[in-house]
């Protein structure tokens, strides 16, 4: 056993709901079936490693604050190697079955993008050795294109056709070793593409840009024979004014625009969903709604502070109703719910990162047996049924199919008869549920 961060502490164990060891599952029992799967294949925890082990509680104001050692070296192969031991070890206890990474979160820094991808190559022999050893597999992999300063003025949509090829070679490299590792899924975010001002910015020339970018992606996919999912994550600006990838419907639109719908799905994520202006479950039901859903990052903003604070999910009743989308659907195929969640900068007890885990996969765990009760149930979806059942008659089948005219509708008016719409009946049933 490697020495770790986490040495001291013990695998987390489902202990039932009534008790009250911090370091202990109260809901999340991996092999418990709920509607014929384990509650593990349900939910596809996935551990992000760049919040969790490559951020040392530094904000724009402050210093880092966490015990994170490997960090006072960032250059080092050898550092690099002892991040990979500990976040294991967590991944390990925590029972975890996925992780995600940035090519820039496992690899030891380097000033070019050259020497960044020499130095990840040689850490995927390491990580396929961890991998391996824990029965750990990869969610998705994916390539920093927003840090360092050559992207300031965006990735694929720089003004600058070298920062282009940059950012190129950077997700060629990264889709490969995703390849390489068996990943379920590669995301893609367009941090940097958008913009800060319209005073210096060509939108027309950016995404057309963006779009060729993603071309070459999906092509070199396919050239290299990874099965996985393409996905984007919406984000609506922050740190730009705006990001081009906006939210679910404005990628949709964009991806049909440029013949990419049947190659790239969407990774929704819960706090960018906020700072969009709708709520998580819009997007998620929307990316439903045009097939183009694939996998879920679980973090949420603060009600009282709009930008991407990226804090631990503690909404029952919110994770509830997504969870029972995702079923309803058919449940993830290649997504999971990855915890792309940050500490606190005060959490600074090497503790503090397993109970906010803890917490936050307890939530999705009772958020799923809610879901299954409501299924069960079928008031929900019964209501919505009888609500719509009038198109089921012949006359509004015809409207549908297109086989009655403007002119010829015009002839049969009867004035409708307005109906409730039942909502407060309706929260108070989701109240009963999960309060
Ligand atoms: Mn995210």
């Amino acid at each position: 056993m490697p020495k770790t961060i986490f040495n001291h502490i013990s695998k987390i164990k489902f202990r039932g709901s009534e008790n009250r060891d911090p370091l202990s599952f109260n809901w999340y029992e991996e092999d418990k079936v709920i509607l014929g799967k384990s509650m593990k294949d349900h939910l596809r925890i996935a551990i992000c490693y760049w919040h969790s082990f490559n951020w040392g509680g530094n904000d724009v104001f402050g210093e880092t604050t966490f015990n994170r050692p490997w960090l006072l070296n960032p250059t080092s192969h050898k550092e690099a190697l002892k991040k990979l031991d500990s976040a294991f070890d967590f991944f390990n206890k925590i029972g975890a079955p996925y992780f995600c990474f940035h090519d820039v979160d496992m690899a030891a820094r380097g000033e070019t993008v050259k020497e960044l991808s020499e130095n990840l190559k040689k850490m995927i022999d390491p990580l396929s050795l961890k991998m391996e050893e824990n029965d750990t597999q990869l969610l998705w992999g994916t390539a920093n294109l927003f840090s360092h300063p050559r992207y300031m003025a965006g990735a694929a949509t720089n003004p600058d056709p070298e920062v282009f090829k940059c950012a190129a070679f950077q997700v060629k490299n990264m889709l490969e070793a995703t390849h390489q590792l068996k990943g379920k899924n590669y995301v893609l975010w367009g941090g940097r593409e958008g913009y800060d001002t319209l005073l210096n910015t060509d939108i027309k020339k950016e995404l057309s840009q963006y779009a060729r970018f993603l071309s070459l992606i999906v092509e070199h996919k396919e050239k290299i024979g990874f099965k996985g999912q393409l996905l984007i994550e919406p984000k609506p600006h922050e740190p730009t004014k705006h990001q081009y990838d906006r939210d679910a419907a404005t990628v949709i639109a964009f991806l049909e625009k440029y013949n990419l719908r049947d190659h790239i799905k969407l990774n929704i994520e819960a706090n960018h969903a906020t700072l969009a202006g709708s709520s998580f479950e819009h997007e998620v039901a929307n990316a439903f709604a045009f097939n183009a859903f694939g996998s879920i990052d679980i973090n949420r903003g603060d009600p009282q502070n709009g930008w991407d604070t990226d804090q631990f999910n503690n909404d029952c009743k919110e994770m509830t109703m997504i969870i029972k989308n995702i079923i309803m659907n058919g449940g993830f195929k290649n997504g999971g719910f990855n915890f792309d969640a940050k500490l606190r900068r005060q959490s600074i007890d090497t503790e503090d990162l397993f109970t906010a885990h803890i917490g936050g996969i307890d939530i999705l765990a009772k958020a799923l047996i809610n879901a299954a009760t409501m299924i069960k149930d079928d008031y929900l979806e019964s209501f919505k049924k009888s609500r719509y059942q009038d198109w089921n008659k012949e006359e509004a089948q015809k409207i549908l199919a297109g086989e009655i005219s403007l002119d010829d509708m015009s002839k049969n008016i009867i004035e409708p008869k307005p109906k409730s719409g039942k909502q407060e009946l309706l929260e108070k049933y989701l109240s009963n549920i999960t309060d």
